[in-house]
């Protein structure tokens, strides 16, 4: 393996000191994900030093509880949509996509028309003989793995992979002006009568040994779009616990939401409700800081 000290290392442990983590866990996690311990103690102090010499007034700022550096300001940009003037419809550029509904903590915006019939049966029948049971991307290692917590089935299309899905991916990166290479290429999930994906953050817990090498790809998740492919008869919303809100499943509809910080107090701990009639298509898009590679 390689153990180049790359900006998005850098980046990194920048981001987990700002957060509060003592360099002895940093290193700890970075040892674990395959870091030589020389290599990663090196990166540490040299990244250290180099940014607080740069921001001297960190020294003195420096938070000592990790959940008041993750609750007062000074998250990363995240993508949003062009809200202010409340406007019922936005520019998809060639489709005009309404909006439902939105919320500021967690921020949550619900679309309407976002795809259209026929683009959400060509993504199921072009992923339906794809589908294998879902993994997650597995934090401990950084690889993937089964987990019970989700019992659809699922599969990834590559960017740009059909025209549908480069169609979609062209008018999610105008709708919120957030580029398209950062986005990482489109999950498609079959959920049938009974399965669920019980409530989770999207974001890469920074705490986990894996997550340096998750990051290495494009930097943190910092914002999700489902998008409802079919309509189960009943169940199959998507919730977010901390506030009491569900999106029902309609086709052609999607729920977004941000987090500028891999953090709880973004309120966005979200699940897959369980179906209880029918079945339940949907695809996300994850989208990340930087270009995902
Ligand atoms: O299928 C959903 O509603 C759902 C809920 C929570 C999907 C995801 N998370 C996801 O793909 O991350
Ligand atoms: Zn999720």
């Amino acid at each position: 393996m390689s153990q180049k000290i790359t900006p998005e290392l850098r980046r990194w442990i920048i981001e987990q000191a700002s957060a509060g983590f003592e360099p002895e866990a940093v290193l700890a996690s970075m040892v674990a994900s395959g870091w030589q311990e020389a290599v990663a103690v090196n990166a540490l102090e040299n990244t250290l030093r180099e940014h607080l010499r740069d921001n001297p007034v960190l020294v003195a700022a420096a938070p000592t509880e990790p959940a008041q550096a993750a609750t007062t300001g000074g998250g990363v940009p995240v993508p949003d949509f062009p809200l202010s003037q409340s406007p019922r419809q936005l520019d998809a550029g060639d489709r005009m996509v309404d909006v439902i509904a939105t919320l500021n903590n967690p921020r949550v915006v619900v679309l309407g028309n976002l795809l259209s019939a026929e683009e959400c049966e060509a993504l199921i029948e072009s992923a339906r003989p794809r589908l294998a049971r879902s993994l997650t991307v597995a934090i401990k290692t950084g690889g993937e793995e089964t987990n019970p917590d989700r019992t659809s089935s699922g599969m990834f299309f590559t960017r740009g992979e059909t025209p549908e899905v480069a169609r979609v991916e062209a008018r999610i990166a105008r709708l919120l002006d957030w580029p398209l290479e950062n986005g990482e290429g489109f999950q498609v999930l079959n959920y049938g009568p009974g399965a669920e994906y019980k409530p989770h953050y999207d974001y890469f817990d920074p705490s986990e040994p894996g997550t340096p090498t998750i990051l290495r790809r494009g930097g943190q998740r910092v914002a999700t779009i489902v998008m409802y492919l079919n309509e189960p008869a009943r169940g199959g919303g998507t919730t977010f616990p901390d506030v009491g809100f569900e999106v029902a499943p309609v086709r052609g509809n999607a729920v977004f939401f941000s987090y500028d910080r891999a953090h709880p107090s973004t309120r966005t701990l979200h699940g897959g409700a369980p179906v209880i009639e029918g079945e339940k298509w949907v695809a996300t898009k994850w989208l990340r800081e930087r270009e995902f590679v």
